[in-house]
């Protein structure tokens, strides 16, 4: 194993695959686990996957992620738009970061959605591409760091 890639989800995120399929599709988020396990796998690479509704629980995964990452994907969900401990733990990282939101938050109904303030510290954004942009994200990060296999 070449390292391990960290998949952080936000706020509700439990709940997909559960409401709103016409945003968010019909995948649940074990469903996108599997997919990223898949990506990281097929590059050597470890998966964590975590979800939480807690703000410091958040912070406490991307403090411990810091110390042996390969890169870090996030969606922070309605964190994005005002947790700042949240873009503070990502600014102390030094892997690369990718941002996924599954809807494309420029598109949405209300403006506020599409001002994450994790913008100003990620490595870059994947959004509105579906669940697909978590697999994306993931093949980045192995893609930047190497594959073994
Ligand atoms: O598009 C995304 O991935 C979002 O990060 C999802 C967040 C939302 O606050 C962002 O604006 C965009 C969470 C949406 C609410 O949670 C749900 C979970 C499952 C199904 C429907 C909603």
């Amino acid at each position: 194993m070449r390292g391990t890639i960290h998949v952080l989800n936000g706020p509700n995120l439990n709940l997909l695959g559960e409401r709103e399929p016409a945003i968010y599709g019909h995948d649940t988020l074990a469903d996108v686990e599997a997919m990223c396990r898949a990506e990281a796998d097929a590059a050597g690479y470890a998966l964590e996957f975590r979800q939480t509704n807690a703000e410091h629980e958040m912070v406490d995964w991307i403090q411990a992620a810091r110390k042996d990452a390969a890169g870090i994907v996030i969606n922070p969900a309605a964190f994005s738009y005002a947790a700042y401990p949240v873009l503070d733990a990502l600014k102390l990282c030094d892997c690369p970061i990718v941002e996924v939101h599954i809807s494309n938050i420029h598109r949405r109904e209300a403006e506020w959605r599409s001002k994450s303030i994790m913008t100003q510290v990620v490595t870059g954004i994947v959004s509105g591409l579906g669940v697909h942009g978590y697999a994306l994200a993931v093949r980045h990060i192995a893609e930047v760091r190497g594959r073994t296999k």
